[in-house]
C-alpha cells in the first residue's frame, strides 16, 4: 500500500487513528491488569503518579473541594488531557505517522514510568503498561497505514477485495469495540478486590471496636517508630502473585476434629465482637540484628472464641490453617485456646482493611509465635487435627514443629560499621519476647561492665519494647553488645543459634568507630 507524498488524511480520520490507538492501549492495559494485578492498570498508575507528584496544596485543594470524589475527578481529568493530546497528535499526523507515533510512544512510556516509580512497585506491575504501550503503537501504525491507503484511492479493492474505505471503517470499528470490551472486562475483573478493600476500610471505620489505649508517647525512644506504617511492615510469603479474594466472597471453614463444623462469612466475622490488639510480628528467618519484625494495631475477632464455638475434640493438638494459595501453618491448639493469649482472625491493620499483601481479607495473628506457624494470610480453612497426622508447609521443609518466639534484642543505634564522634554516644534499639514482654535491657562496650538501658514505656508483652542509653567512648573502633531479660526474669541466651530450625539466638553486637 504505497501512498503518494501528496496524500493527506481528513482531520476526522487523522484524529480517529490516534484516539483509537490510545483507546486500544488503555483497553489492553486494563484487561491485562485485571487478569494479573488490579493495581497495575496504566490509567490508575498514572493517576497515582499525578497524586504523588502534585504539590500538597493541590492535593489538599482537591480533597476539600471534591471530598471522596477527588479520585474520579482526577481520573476524568486525565481522560480529558489524554483526549486533547490525542486530538492534537492526530491533527499533526495527517501526512506522516511520525508525530502520532512519538506521542503514543511517550504516553505509553508515561504508564511504564508511573508503574516503575510507584512506592508499591512489584515487577508484575510492569506487564500491563508495557502491553498497553505496544498495543497502542501497533494499532496506530496499522490504522495510519490503512487510512493513508484509503485516502489515496478510497474505492480500490483492499483487504478481502473490500473497498479501502470500507476496510478503514471496519478496522476502526473493530479497534473501538475491542478497546471498550477489553477495558470493560479488565475493570470487571479487577474492580472487586480494590472496591472490596475500601468497603472493608469504611465498615471498620463505622464499626464498634473494643479499642486499646493509645500508644503512650514514651513507648517510642525516637529511633524506630513503635507502630510500623503499613507500607514499611516486613513482608514474607511464598505467594508469587498476591491472592485476590473479595471480602464478600470470603468464607472460613472450621472443621476436622470438632463437635460442630462452622462456616463463617465475612459478615459473620464483622457481626462478632471486634477487638483491637497491638502485636509485634516476627519471622523465624530473622537473623540476629535483622529487620523481619514489625508492629501493627490489628483489628479482628478472637480466634480462641471461634475455636471454642466449634468445640475441638480431645487430642486435636494442631490447628492447620490454609490460605487461598494453598500455604499452610500448624499452630498448637492449646496456644490458641489459652485464656488471654489474644489470637486473632484479623481484618484490619493500622486503621484500614488488611493490605492485599498482608492477607486481605482475613489473616491469623497469634502473639508469641513466629509467623510461619501462626500468621496465615488469606486464610480460608482451619482444620483441627494432630501434629502426628499433618505437617504444615515449613515443617515439611525442615523447620521446627512449634515456633515460640525467642527473647531477642536489636541495636538500631549506632548502625553497624558507622562512624560516630567520640565521647557520649547515644545507643538505642528494640527488644522482644512475645508474649512475656521485656523487663530489662543491658548494654556493654568492648567487654566492659553491663549498664542498664532506659526502657520505653511498656505497652504489653505482645509487643517489642524500645530501649536507649549513653556510652562514653574514646576514639577508635568499638564493639557494643546488648542483652535482654524477658518479663519472667529470664536472660536471653548468649549461645548463637542459626535461624533454622526454630529461630536465631545470641547477644547482638555492633562494631562502630568513634573519631
Ligand atoms: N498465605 C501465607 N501466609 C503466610 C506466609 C505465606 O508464605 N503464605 N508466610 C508466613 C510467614 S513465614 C510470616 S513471617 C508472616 C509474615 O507476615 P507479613 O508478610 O504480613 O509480615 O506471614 C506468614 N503467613
Ligand atoms: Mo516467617
Amino acid at each position: 500500500m504505497r501512498t503518494s507524498l501528496a496524500t493527506t488524511l481528513s482531520r476526522t480520520v487523522a484524529v480517529g487513528t490516534v484516539v483509537l490507538a490510545v483507546a486500544a492501549a488503555l483497553g489492553a492495559g486494563q484487561l491485562v491488569a485485571g487478569l494479573l494485578a488490579p493495581g497495575s492498570s496504566p490509567y490508575l498508575l498514572v493517576g497515582d503518579a499525578v497524586i504523588r507528584l502534585a504539590p500538597q496544596v493541590v492535593v489538599d485543594f482537591a480533597k476539600t473541594t471534591f471530598g471522596t470524589a477527588d479520585k474520579p475527578v482526577l481520573l476524568a481529568g486525565i481522560g480529558v488531557v489524554l483526549l486533547v493530546v490525542a486530538v492534537a497528535a492526530g491533527l499533526a499526523s495527517r501526512r506522516f505517522a511520525t508525530t502520532g507515533q512519538v506521542v503514543v510512544g511517550v504516553l505509553g512510556l508515561a504508564g511504564i514510568v508511573a508503574a516503575a516509580t510507584s512506592p508499591t512497585f512489584v515487577p508484575t506491575d510492569l506487564v500491563a503498561p508495557v502491553v498497553a504501550a505496544a498495543v497502542g503503537l501497533w494499532v496506530f501504525r496499522t490504522l495510519h497505514r490503512v487510512a493513508m491507503a484509503a485516502a489515496e484511492e478510497p474505492d480500490r479493492p483492499g483487504y478481502r477485495g473490500l473497498p479501502r474505505r470500507t476496510v478503514l471503517l471496519g478496522a476502526s470499528a473493530a479497534v473501538g469495540a475491542g478497546a471498550v470490551l477489553a477495558g470493560g472486562a479488565g475493570v470487571l475483573l479487577g474492580r472487586p478486590t480494590i472496591d472490596s478493600r475500601s468497603r472493608v476500610t469504611q465498615r471498620l471505620a463505622a464499626a464498634t471496636i473494643a479499642r486499646e489505649a493509645p500508644i503512650p508517647a514514651g513507648a517510642d525512644v525516637g529511633v524506630t517508630p513503635f507502630v510500623t506504617p503499613n507500607p514499611d511492615f516486613y513482608r514474607i510469603d511464598v505467594a508469587l502473585r498476591v491472592p485476590q479474594r473479595q471480602a464478600e466472597d470470603w468464607s472460613l471453614r472450621v472443621h476436622g476434629m470438632v463437635d460442630r463444623e462452622l462456616t463463617l462469612t465475612f459478615d459473620d466475622l464483622m457481626s462478632r465482637p471486634l477487638v483491637e490488639r497491638t502485636v509485634t510480628l516476627t519471622c523465624v528467618s530473622n537473623e540476629v540484628g535483622g529487620d523481619l519484625i514489625s508492629t501493627a494495631r490489628f483489628v479482628g475477632v478472637d480466634l480462641g472464641d471461634v475455636l471454642r464455638e466449634a468445640g475441638p475434640l480431645p487430642g486435636a493438638d494442631q490447628v492447620l490453617s490454609t490460605s487461598t494459595d494453598g500455604w499452610t501453618a500448624g499452630t498448637p491448639t492449646e496456644v490458641l485456646l489459652e485464656p488471654g493469649r489474644g489470637a486473632l482472625l484479623a481484618v484490619g491493620m493500622n486503621g484500614e482493611a488488611l493490605p492485599a499483601e498482608h492477607g486481605f481479607p482475613v489473616r491469623m495473628v497469634v502473639p508469641g509465635l513466629y509467623g510461619y506457624v501462626s500468621a496465615t494470610k488469606w486464610v480460608t480453612d482451619l482444620e483441627l487435627t494432630t501434629f502426628a497426622a499433618r505437617e504444615a508447609y515449613w515443617e515439611q521443609r525442615g523447620w521446627g514443629e512449634r515456633g515460640p518466639v525467642k527473647t531477642e534484642a536489636r541495636i538500631d543505634l549506632p548502625r553497624r560499621f558507622t562512624r560516630v564522634p567520640a565521647g557520649a554516644v547515644t545507643v538505642a534499639g528494640i527488644a522482644w519476647s512475645q508474649p512475656r514482654g521485656i523487663s530489662r535491657v543491658e548494654y556493654s562496650v568492648d567487654g566492659g561492665p553491663w549498664s542498664d538501658a532506659e526502657l520505653g514505656t511498656d505497652v504489653g508483652g505482645d509487643t517489642w519494647r524500645m530501649w536507649r542509653g549513653t556510652l562514653m567512648v574514646e576514639p577508635g573502633s568499638h564493639t557494643m553488645r546488648v542483652r535482654a531479660t524477658d518479663g519472667t526474669g529470664v536472660l536471653q541466651t548468649e549461645a548463637a543459634a542459626d535461624v533454622l530450625p526454630d529461630g536465631a539466638t545470641g547477644w547482638p553486637a555492633v562494631l562502630f568507630t568513634a573519631t
